[in-house]
């Protein structure tokens, strides 16, 4: 039975075909549509753009998505168009035509889908070359590349930078808008893969082995990084975010952050107590110290955990498995007990393994809290204020 029996087959034909190059222009219509709107834009994956990165291969998928577009109508067309035109009739009893050994259409069956992958690859290569050439940035982007060392470890992660006097920062990459990124990737432990989707695809970091990797963003603003390697029990809690200040902020951030001492708290304060118990532990706990180090603070240099030398003036806490209000009351339950909110993290609870007794009291807690947040960049260099949006 054939559902179309009832239409004069030239008019079934012609409908057909105004109905395919309506459904083609819309389409392509529906694809500039979306690819003008950021929010758009984002839901479908392709990011915001904020990065040559990401244009680059924004820019190669056109013409990719436009051939597969084209491929699929040519296909579809062909498909209905002789399963319609050559259906067996009624009444009708013959052998369908036999194109075997036609050398011009097998010939056509194989030069053109190797036309097209041959494209598609070329496409692609240029790309993937473009992308990891660092000159490609240098060339668009002012000043020399800023160096930034990422160690990636179960489950948070440090950024130095050597040139500007060593300064760091555990789980918060900041860095300059519009200038070439020289990140040198590795891990402390097992693999782990460096993932800002802003600003371009995933970069591995391996144990023992230093990538190199230039990246770019063209925008101030936060964008989401998160380790996509399953490296443990918390690698989804393993984020970290990437804050991208505009020129000014972020001289003004490298000068505060390279002059940058912990402050000295009053003798006798809430705090002194606090950093007395950050530098040696009490009642038999391993001190915070010997594994976070703190700029300026005699003894903290511990590489076990991450940078806290302006712990303050960050936003996030347990690499970013919170944020904000919600960072700051878990702040005490997290020194007393950080595996216990975070499944798998390597920060010891501070409880005897034993009698499971906290070692440290209410009191120690307050007092750690208060010293740590005296740990501040000065109000100039205070980066969350300087983007659009959180
Ligand atoms: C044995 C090493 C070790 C000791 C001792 C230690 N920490 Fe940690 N700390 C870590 C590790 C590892 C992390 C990262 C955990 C994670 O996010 O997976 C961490 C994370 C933190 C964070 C969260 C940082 C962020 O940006 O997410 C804070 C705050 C912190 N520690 C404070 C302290 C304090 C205060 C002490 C002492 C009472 C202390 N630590 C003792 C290893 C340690
Ligand atoms: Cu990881």
């Amino acid at each position: 039975m054939n559902t179309f029996s009832h239409l004069p087959a030239h008019l079934w034909r012609q409908g057909n075909l105004h109905a395919m190059r309506a459904a083609a222009l819309f389409a392509c219509g529906a694809g500039v549509a979306f690819a003008q709107d950021k929010e758009t834009r984002n839901f479908l994956f392709l990011g915001d753009l904020a990065s040559r990165y990401n244009r680059e291969v924004w820019e190669m998928s056109i013409p990719a998505i436009i051939m597969s577009i084209l491929i699929a109508v040519a296909t579809s067309w062909a498909l209905f168009y002789s399963v319609i035109k050559f259906r067996e009739r009624k009444g009708e009893v013959r052998e369908p035509a036999q194109f075997h050994g036609n050398n011009v259409l097998e010939i056509a069956l194989i030069a053109v889908p190797f036309l097209i992958v041959t494209v598609l690859a070329i496409l692609t290569v240029r790309t993937m070359v473009r992308i990891n050439n660092p000159d490609i940035y240098a060339k668009s982007l002012r000043g020399e590349p800023v160096q930034v060392d990422v160690l990636a470890a179960q489950f948070w992660w440090n950024f130095t930078y050597p040139q500007l006097g060593n300064i760091a920062n555990g789980n918060e990459m900041v860095m300059p808008q519009g200038r070439a990124i020289r990140t040198n990737i590795t891990s402390r432990d097992v693999m782990h893969q460096f993932w800002a989707p802003n600003i371009g695809g995933q970069r591995a970091a391996i144990p023992g082995v230093q990538k190199e990797y230039t990246l770019d963003i063209e925008r101030p603003g936060i964008y989401q990084g998160n380790c996509t390697q399953l490296c443990g029990p918390s690698h989804a809690n393993m984020r970290y975010k990437v804050v991208v200040l505009a020129e000014n902020d972020w001289n003004a951030f490298v000068t505060a952050a390279r002059a940058y001492r912990a402050p000295v708290p009053a003798p006798g304060s809430s705090e002194a107590r606090g950093q007395q118990i950050f530098l040696q532990g009490k009642n038999g706990s391993p001190s915070c110290a010997g594994c976070h180090r703190v700029q300026g603070l005699q003894g903290a240099a511990g590489l076990a955990g991450p940078d806290l030398s302006y712990f303050a003036s960050r936003n996030t806490l347990g690499a970013g498995m919170w944020e904000g209000e919600a960072a700051r009351e878990r702040l005490k339950e997290w020194i007393l007990n950080s595996p216990g909110l975070k499944p798998g993290s390597l920060m010891p609870a501070y409880r005897n393994v034993q009698t499971g007794k906290s070692l440290l009291s209410e009191q120690d807690l307050d007092d750690l809290e208060a010293y740590l947040l005296t740990l501040k960049l000065p109000p100039a260099a205070e980066y969350w204020n300087k983007v659009p949006s959180r």
